[in-house]
C-alpha cells in the first residue's frame, strides 16, 4: 500500500502533474507515512527519472520546471512535518548555507536546511546563486561555525573552491568548517578543494555537521 503511493508520487513528477503530487503527498501524510520516506522513496526517485530523461534529451527544460514545481509544493507540505519530528532545544551550532554562484538549484539545499534546522542548527540560508563574498560576509556577521555549499552542476562545482579560497583570504579558515554537497559532488572532490567534509544527502549532512562542530550523534 505504502509502496503504491511512493510509485504514484514518483509517477506524478514524471508525468508533470503538480496537483497530483500535492494530493498524493497529503494522502501519504494522512496515512501516517514518515515525511522523510515520502521524500526518499517517492519524490527523489521521481526527480531522478525526470533528470535522466532530461539528460538523454527525452525531456526539455519546461519538463524540469514543472517537476520542480511539484516537488517544491510537496516540500512545503513536508518541511513543517520534518521540523515537528526533530525538535531540539539546545542550539547545535550556526551555519551559513547556500547554492553557489551561477547555480539556481534550490530543492536539495532547502531540504538540507530543513533537516539541519530540525536538528538544532541555526541556519542562515542565503538562497541560490550566492557569490563567495556573500558567504564570507554572512559567516563573519553571524560568527558561523559552519559554511555549507551546495552545487548541482559540474560547471558550478568550482564555485565551492572559490568560497573556501575567499574564507581563507578573509582569515576565517580554519575557525569556520566547510561542508559541501550536491549531486555531482563527492568525497574526492571535497578533499581536492580542501573542504572539511561531504554530505551525500540531507541526513548525512546532519551527521557530518554534528561531527564537524564536535557534537556527534551519540
Ligand atoms: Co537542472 N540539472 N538544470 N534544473 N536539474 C540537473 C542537476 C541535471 C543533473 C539534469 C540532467 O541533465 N540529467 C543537470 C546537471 C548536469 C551536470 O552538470 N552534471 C542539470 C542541468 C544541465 C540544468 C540546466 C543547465 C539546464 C539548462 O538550462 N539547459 C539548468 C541550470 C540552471 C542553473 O542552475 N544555472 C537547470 C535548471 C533546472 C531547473 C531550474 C529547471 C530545476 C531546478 C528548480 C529549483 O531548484 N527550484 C532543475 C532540476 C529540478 C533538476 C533535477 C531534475 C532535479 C534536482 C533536484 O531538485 N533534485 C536534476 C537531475 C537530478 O538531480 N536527478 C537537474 C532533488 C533534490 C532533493 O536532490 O538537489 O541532489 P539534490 O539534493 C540532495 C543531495 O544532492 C544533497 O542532499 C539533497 C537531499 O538529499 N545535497 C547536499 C544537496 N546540497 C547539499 C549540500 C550539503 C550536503 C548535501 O552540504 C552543504
Amino acid at each position: 500500500m505504502t509502496q503504491e503511493i511512493f510509485t504514484q508520487l514518483a509517477q506524478s513528477l514524471i508525468d508533470g502533474d503538480p496537483d497530483a503530487t500535492v494530493d498524493l503527498t497529503k494522502k501519504a501524510l494522512a496515512d501516517g507515512v514518515e515525511p522523510m520516506a515520502i521524500i526518499r522513496e517517492g519524490l527523489m526517485p521521481g526527480m531522478n527519472v525526470v533528470g535522466d530523461k532530461f539528460g538523454c534529451g527525452e525531456y526539455y527544460l519546461p519538463d524540469l520546471i514543472i517537476a520542480a514545481d511539484g516537488m517544491q509544493q510537496a516540500m512545503a507540505l513536508l518541511e513543517p512535518e520534518l521540523r515537528l519530528r526533530n525538535q531540539e532545544v539546545e542550539s547545535a551550532g550556526t551555519m551559513v548555507l547556500g547554492t553557489v554562484k551561477g547555480d539556481i538549484h534550490e530543492i536539495g539545499k532547502t531540504l538540507v536546511m530543513t533537516m539541519l534546522s530540525a536538528s538544532g542548527f541555526q541556519v542562515h540560508d542565503l538562497g541560490v546563486d550566492v557569490a563567495p563574498e556573500r558567504f564570507v560576509a554572512k559567516a563573519r556577521e553571524v560568527h558561523a561555525d559552519l559554511v555549507g555549499l551546495s552545487a548541482l552542476l559540474t560547471t558550478t562545482m568550482p564555485g565551492q573552491r572559490l568560497v573556501i579560497e575567499a574564507l581563507d583570504r578573509d582569515g576565517l579558515r580554519p575557525r569556520v568548517k566547510v561542508m559541501v554537497g550536491g549531486a555531482p559532488v563527492s568525497h574526492a572532490w571535497a578533499e581536492t578543494i580542501g573542504a572539511d567534509g561531504y554530505g551525500e544527502d540531507a541526513a548525512a549532512a546532519v551527521t557530518l555537521a554534528r561531527r564537524l562542530v564536535g557534537r556527534p550523534v551519540a
